[in-house]
């Protein structure tokens, strides 16, 4: 089912009515007004037990980078989604000739699943472990204090390669994004992964990108993290979100503020869902680190938002840019 399709709303003009009543409805202030209304999808209650391969591979240019299949390392690493409640047992291999790690922010795992020389959790070339990450539930505990539970965006990473913090891995790639949903959790139509890294994103080459597509009306996520040395503050145009736990208000009375720009230092993580193009229209809208000099240096890439027609208004792409990031999201 094109679920893009069946969520996404283009009005043109006059209110809409749905389920009897009349939509709140901005709609039609501007022919290209678009809503996130009808049934958004939610996340279900987790505790499945899932299991995945993931390697470690070596790429061209002294890159490193995580895969689901041998061959198909990407830069970040793929995307791993969970439920409160599931558990996720990965069987990771190392195809370098150096010793790699997976190490996991958020997550509840034992010292063996750790990713770390101290805790010879680490894995030789060509070896094998299986790492477990566990994830649960908020609840009360037996003192009556509350515990958190493990829904947000997380991150993983290599704690090993070039130094026991993983500094060489890091460098060269080896990270990637974790999403625990808490049952109930919205959904996107497709999740994209940020990484500032040192001055890079997503380890391309400065001025270029990078850019990624929707189209107006699109529940577009991104899960954003940073590595390296530097601070950071990641600003897009034209968009904004709420500061919590899933970047979406809960209802009129959620008292987060609302930004389109914050600040995130070495492996800080943050996501939040956008409806592309909301009262703002289609257009090559920028998002950058807003460091002035950081920016100046090519901390930069695009949000393309599409006109259902597939034009994007006033945009012409440069020829040093291309739209090349729609393999990397992630589709539902
Ligand atoms: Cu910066």
């Amino acid at each position: 089912m094109d679920r893009r399709g069946f969520n996404r709303r283009v009005l043109l003009g006059g209110a809409a009515v749905v389920g009897g009543g009349v939509a709140a409805t901005s709609l039609s202030l501007a022919p290209e007004a678009v809503s996130a209304e009808g049934p958004a999808r939610t996340a279900p209650a987790g505790g499945q037990v899932k299991r995945i391969k993931l390697y470690a591979e070596r790429l061209a240019g002294g890159q490193m980078g995580y895969g689901l299949e041998k061959g198909k390392a990407t830069i970040p690493g793929p995307l791993i989604e969970l439920n409160e409640g599931d558990t996720l047992h990965i069987e990771f291999e190392n195809t370098m000739d150096v010793a790699v790690s997976l190490h996991v922010h958020g997550l509840d795992y034992e010292i063996t699943s750790d990713g770390t020389k101290l805790n010879k959790s680490d894995v030789e070339p060509g070896g094998t472990r299986t790492y477990t990450w566990r994830t649960h539930a908020p609840g009360r505990r037996k003192d009556g204090t509350w515990r958190a539970g493990s829904a947000g965006y997380w991150h993983y990473h290599d704690h090993v390669v070039g130094s026991e913090h993983g500094t060489g891995g890091l460098r060269n790639g080896l990270y990637g994004a974790v999403i625990v949903r808490r049952k109930g959790d919205v959904l996107p139509d497709r999740t994209h992964t940020i990484v500032f890294n040192d001055m890079l994103i997503n380890n391309k080459p400065a001025h270029s990108g990078p850019d990624f597509e929707a189209t107006v009306g699109d529940r577009v996520e991104f899960a954003v993290i940073t590595h390296g040395e530097f601070y950071h503050t990641f600003h897009m145009h034209g968009h904004r979100w709420a500061d919590n736990r899933t970047g979406m208000l809960t209802g009129p009375d959620d008292p987060s503020q609302v930004i389109d720009n914050k600040i995130t230092g070495p492996a800080d993580s943050f996501g939040f869902q956008v409806i592309a193009g909301e009262g703002v229209g289609a257009g090559a809208w920028m998002y950058h680190c807003h460091v002035q000099s950081h920016s100046d240096m090519g901390m930069v890439g695009l949000f393309l938002v599409k006109k259902p027609d597939g034009t994007i208004p006033g945009y012409e792409p440069h020829e040093h840019r291309t739209v090349s990031e729609a393999e990397s999201g992630h589709e539902r």
